[in-house]
């Protein structure tokens, strides 16, 4: 009998004498996530030539077995032509499982008119919103829909010392209406500790200026070591970041690293370059935050716009069909 269920007991001889077990959900929940495993992708854009392939092979190097980096200095220069999705890489830790999707673009910004330049990119973010839109709008819609929405764009920001380029400041627009933005500073190799503090100040006070919202955004739900710890990325943001798709044995572990005359850049090295933050932070601290604000922000945004279009469209419709059958 169903009122059999319902318990009389106060909440603490509930607790103290009959234990209902639920709190074997968060094991529950763990069990599932972990067979189902996570997905996880990123998009890296900026300029021309600033090091975007170099930068996505090494931050998952040894994972990207098909990668058409150029490893070997006398291999051609391969400029990225098209928006290339990366076969999708499966990384096991520990029994998590995480499906990569990296979307490499070509570099913009050396046509004479860079006009719309940015399109072909927004174009590609939405259209993943979209398809999962239609796959969540089907009648006999699957219990689990493939996820292909961008959850991370990595930007590339050319290492000039000096302020961004005009059309940054218009793709960095786009971008950040849409999807979650992380800048980047490239080849940060070329600038001096004074000269790399300088341009981060002046490219924060541009985004700032601009009314650019980058990632991390603070919720509600954040407590206060969520809070301290966006605030630290902020802080540092943009990382300066080196690339190297070779590596050279350092104290005796193969380190990905670049060689020039005057001596070694490891890429590891936290006195050297921020790369290892910029790991930390899209893999270690924030990877579930940055699908979910995707989920939540951006892909909500996005739906609700397109829902109230297609509500609009119809009522017109309607309209029209009365007006024709009132005629
Ligand atoms: N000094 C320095 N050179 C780098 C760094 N990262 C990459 N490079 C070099 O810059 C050149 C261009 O690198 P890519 O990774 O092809 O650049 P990209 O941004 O993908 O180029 P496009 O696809 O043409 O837009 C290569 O010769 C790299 O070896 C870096 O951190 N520092
Ligand atoms: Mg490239």
């Amino acid at each position: 009998m169903a009122a059999s269920l319902v318990s009389t007991a106060t909440p603490e001889e509930i607790t103290a004498g009959s234990y209902v077990g639920f709190d074997s959900i968060t094991r529950q929940i763990e069990h599932k996530l972990l067979k189902r495993g996570f997905q996880f992708n990123v998009i890296v854009v900026g300029q021309t030539g600033l090091g975007k392939s170099t930068l996505i092979n090494t931050l998952f190097a040894s994972h990207l077995v098909d990668s058409k980096g150029r490893t070997e200095p006398d291999i051609s220069p391969r400029a990225t032509t098209e928006i290339h999705p990366q076969s999708h890489v499966v990384i096991v830790e520990n029994g998590v499982k995480l499906r990569l999707n990296i979307i490499d673009t070509p570099g913009y910004g050396d046509q004479i008119n860079n006009e719309g330049c940015w399109e072909p990119i927004i174009k590609y973010i939405k259209d993943q919103h979209s398809a999962y839109l239609r796959k969540e709008l089907t009648a006999m819609r699957d219990k689990f829909i493939p996820d292909t929405r961008i959850h991370c764009c990595v930007f590339f920001i050319n290492p000039t010392g000096h302020t961004l380029k005009p059309i940054d400041i218009v793709v960095l627009k786009k971008l950040a209406e849409v999807v979650n933005v992380v800048p980047v500073i490239a080849k940060s190799d070329s600038l001096t500790l004074e000269e790399r503090a300088l341009f981060k100040e002046r490219i924060m006070s541009e985004m700032q200026h601009n009314q650019i919202r980058l990632y991390p955004f603070d919720a509600d739900e954040n407590d206060d070591e969520e809070l301290q710890l966006n605030e630290r990325i902020r802080e540092m943001q943009p990382f300066a970041v080196v690339g190297s798709e070779r590596t050279i044995v350092i104290d005796g572990k193969a380190t990905p690293a670049r060689k020039h005359r005057w001596g070694i850049v490891n890429v590891e090295d936290e006195r050297h370059c921020e790369f290892v933050y910029l790991r930390n932070f899209l893999t270690r601290t924030h990877l579930q935050d940055l699908i979910e604000t995707t989920a939540h922000i951006h892909y909500e945004t996005f739906r609700s716009k397109q829902l109230l279009a297609l509500k609009e469209s119809s009522a017109k419709a309607q309209q029209q069909a009365s007006q024709t059958s009132n005629a």
